[in-house]
């Protein structure tokens, strides 16, 4: 089947990311938006937009029923949901093909079996496919679980089978622990997930997360697209991504490959996946679990490959074969993201939304940014308070590096406080910098006191010295524009130069 016109089931980046690649494909698109969201870009992007409900998401962006009603109404052919919202909702996608719509992702059975870890584990079984040491199915007897733990090791983790995010989680240090850390983990999964599912994993110390990128198509077709690496991430929100990871070597990154493309195969997966691993200090790897979306870091994953993600999502869901082949594909290049959030460094990440009273993005070669904001525009309180994305790319990891810090330096944002001098202070730093690094990196390495936002004397006196000019010359009035990190004698300056 063709699709010739696109809904897509999101906001912000995202949906603008979609759209963009639906219009070079001749798609028209619909997007849909709340109340909050009315002078959104992703509304004024689209062919035509529709208004699904007031601003929280679980009457707006959360409504699947309303979202398919617009389908109806405006003879859309096919959904894409973006990440969070209702990408990973297997009743959702059930709901669209029954609405005979095609979702523009994985089949409802793939989605559902991948949402329960346990379930996932069950299904990849006989694939062959690493796996931490532990329990099966759910805990149901304690005395043999604490048996179980003890045969294992300790520090053990109990985890939960629907979680995600690493909540329901627990560390568990010996024996004595056991009980206390069990009723925690039990107590907290049912509150947060309805289901008090729980499992015991050996607990893995300073693991990296690594995770591989699968395509598959409708007829069995599925590769992967190498790695991401994403150990960077505080309290399980990722903060830097890269492509490749510093520490595979060939040999260990084909066999990810292959354990990935068996983890797909055991669920029939079709459409864009993220099978996640956990990498120990001795570069043993397991499977965690599968990502049944397109994700938030994917733009990595395009850079060093040259695969547009969203084009093949859409070729898949019309039944198309695909066209690459594994051979076909090497990695070209390094690639690094960072996530700019309007979140406070300097206090504890709170979120700090606002107006962008001055938002101007870096630009120029092996520079990628994924937002969906502009200058003058409020950060709604009720979603995600990320601002963008920014990628870069170079010839190798240094180079990207480099680049990734030219391109913070250059970005400027003012009216809220953002993660860029966060991001900054990860660039500059010797564990990153030499790949060696696990996901402790932040907890490990970050106090809000190495956020140093006093600029240095050399640079007060070029930036007063500049400033008098500027006046003198009326040329232009005090900026708004404060840096972030070490501060430089930036906005006026910068602007001149580059502008
Ligand atoms: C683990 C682990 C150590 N050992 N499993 C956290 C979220 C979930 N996706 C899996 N997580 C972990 N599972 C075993 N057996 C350590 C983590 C973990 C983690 C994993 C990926 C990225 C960041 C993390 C931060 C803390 C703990």
């Amino acid at each position: 089947m063709t699709i010739n016109k696109i809904l897509v089931a999101n906001r912000g980046e995202i949906a603008l990311r979609v759209m963009r690649t639906a219009r070079e494909m001749g798609i028209k698109t619909v997007a849909i938006f709340s109340e909050a969201d009315r002078n959104a870009l992703h509304v004024r992007y689209a062919d035509e937009a529709v208004c699904v409900g007031p601003a929280p998401s679980s009457e707006s962006y959360l409504r699947g029923d309303a979202i398919i009603e617009v389908c109806r109404r405006l003879g859309v052919d096919a959904i894409h949901p973006g990440y969070g919202f209702l990408s990973e909702n297997a009743n959702f996608a059930r709901q669209v093909r029954e609405a005979g719509l095609l979702f523009i992702g994985p089949s409802p059975e793939s989605i559902e079996v991948m949402g329960s870890k346990l379930a996932a584990k069950a299904a990849v079984a006989d694939y062959d496919i690493p796996m931490v040491p532990g329990t099966p199915s759910a805990i149901t007897d304690r005395a043999e679980a604490k048996l179980i733990s003890a045969k294992i090791g300790y520090p053990i983790l109990i985890k939960a089978s629907a979680g995600g995010g690493g909540k329901g989680m627990r560390v568990v240090e010996s024996d004595a622990d056991f009980d206390e850390q069990m009723d925690r983990a039990v107590s907290e999964a049912i509150s947060s997930f309805g289901d008090g599912s729980v499992f015991i994993e050996k607990y893995v110390t300073s693991p990296r997360h690594v995770e591989i990128q699968v395509l598959g198509d409708q007829h069995g077709n599925i590769i992967h697209l190498f790695e991401r690496e994403c150990s960077v991430q505080r309290r399980h929100q990722k903060v830097v991504e890269e492509a490749p990871s510093a520490i595979l070597t060939p040999e260990i990154r084909e066999a990810m490959g292959q354990a990935a493309v068996g983890v797909a195969r055991a669920c029939n997966y079709y459409g864009a996946g993220t099978v996640e691993f956990i990498v120990d200090a001795n570069l043993n790897f397991y499977f965690l679990e599968m990502n049944t979306r397109l994700q938030v870091e994917h733009p990595v994953t395009e850079l060093i490959t040259g695969v547009d993600l969203v084009e093949q999502m859409i070729y898949i869901a019309e039944g198309k074969p695909l066209t690459i082949k594994q051979e076909d594909l090497q990695i070209k290049g390094h690639a690094v993201e960072i996530r700019v959030y309007a979140e406070d460094p300097a206090n504890n990440f709170l979120p700090d939304v606002g107006t962008l009273d001055t938002y101007v993005r870096p630009q120029g070669n092996g520079v990628r940014v994924d937002d969906g904001f502009e200058q003058g525009m409020a950060i709604p309180i009720y979603y995600d308070p990320m601002i963008a994305k920014l990628i870069t790319y170079g010839d190798d990891r240094a180079a990207a590096i480099q680049k990734m810090i030219r391109a913070i330096d250059e970005y400027q944002i003012s009216g809220v406080q953002t993660t860029l001098g966060f991001c900054r202070f990860v660039m500059n730093h010797d564990a990153f910098r030499s790949g060696q690094f696990d996901t402790g990196f932040v907890s490990k390495y970050f106090t809000a006191d190495v956020l140093d936002t006093k600029p240095d004397a050399e640079e007060t006196e070029l930036a007063a010295v500049f400033a008098a000019y500027l006046l003198d010359k009326q040329a232009a009035k005090p900026s708004q524009t404060q840096t972030v990190g070490p501060a430089r004698p930036k906005s006026q300056w910068r602007t001149k130069r580059l502008g």
